[in-house]
């Protein structure tokens, strides 16, 4: 075994973190900035009692995501590739919520979807037309249940090497997805309690056979709008971003309808209602 090791933090802790490398895992003193998903390389020393890591360089991310703490974002994952926002109606997902992750994840140069858990719930028509919007943009949606274990096969092979978060509300079933794909129980249920208040700041990374990875950290919810750019809220509302192209005036604000290609695709239903109305929110905050 070679002295210097590149790996994968795989656990992060306040000031300590586990990497994974490919002669196992060493436990590390984290330097600053250092995140799980990160790939670093490593020294490893051994003294008579244990071996220990100690990271010297942390390799360029591909992707970063943060998330708010107090009224700061504080950068907690890199590498992740994609976003599965979990949609359930109950407790209901909120299309703001989903609105704002997809936002969130293309700002991040990630790539969002959706999974529409809990289908052995009877879903109304409402809530089924709601998946249906974001079919018709073009998100991948797959139907599953985590707890009844229908089509989690489904979104494992859609996964296949690539690294995810879950998001979505408390009890929308991140922790019984993460330990069906894994093939096995994982911690998260005991760190974050009913309300979702998480008891302690780890964040861990799973790793299923097929080279899946999935990010797992605790209290993953509000999202701040107020860092991003009108440019990048737009972005995150693709179909409104293109019709926005053929509005008479440049400045339009795709209020008035005088030409405006958004408010006419609006009024005749080819940009959904309610996906406007969140980006009209959105850009005015
Ligand atoms: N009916 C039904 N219940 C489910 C399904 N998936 C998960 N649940 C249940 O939903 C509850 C919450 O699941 P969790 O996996 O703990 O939810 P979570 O998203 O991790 O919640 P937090 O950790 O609080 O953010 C549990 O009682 C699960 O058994 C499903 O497909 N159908
Ligand atoms: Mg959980
Ligand atoms: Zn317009």
């Amino acid at each position: 075994m070679k002295k210097v090791q590149t790996g994968q933090v795989i656990e992060f802790y306040s000031n300590t973190c586990l990497v994974k490398t490919n002669f196992g895992e060493f436990s590390c003193v984290a330097i600053k900035n250092v995140v799980v998903g990160d790939y670093v390389e490593l020294e490893i020393i051994q003294d008579s009692k244990k071996t220990l890591g100690k990271i010297l360089k942390v390799v360029d991310r591909r992707s970063k995501i943060s998330k708010r703490i107090g009224n700061k974002d504080k950068l907690f994952a890199a590498n992740v590739t994609h976003v599965g926002i979990l949609v359930t109606p109950s407790p209901k997902t909120s299309s703001e919520f989903i609105d704002k992750w997809i936002i969130k994840s293309k700002a991040s140069k990630i790539s969002p979807f959706i999974i529409n858990n809990k289908t052995d719930i009877q879903s109304s028509l409402t809530y089924d037309k709601k998946l249906e919007i974001y079919s018709n943009i073009g998100l991948k949606v797959m139907s599953i249940s985590a707890k009844h274990n229908i089509n989690i096969d489904e979104v494992i092979n859609y996964l296949k090497d690539k690294c995810v978060l879950f998001v979505g509300n408390s009890g929308a079933g991140k922790s019984t997805l993460t330990s069906k794909v894994v093939g096995r129980e994982i911690k998260t249920s005991s760190l974050s309690n009913n309300q979702g208040v998480h008891t302690t700041s780890i964040s861990s990374l799973y790793e299923a056979e097929n080279g899946l990875k999935i990010i797992d950290s605790p209290g993953m919810r509000d999202i701040e709008l107020a860092d991003y750019s009108i440019n990048q809220i737009t972005r995150g509302f693709e179909e409104i971003y293109n019709a926005s192209k053929y509005c008479k005036f440049n400045d339009c604000n795709h209020i008035d309808n005088d030409g405006c290609n958004v408010a006419n695709l609006v009024s005749n239903g080819q940009i959904n209602i309610s996906r406007y109305n969140n980006f009209m929110k959105f850009i005015s905050k």
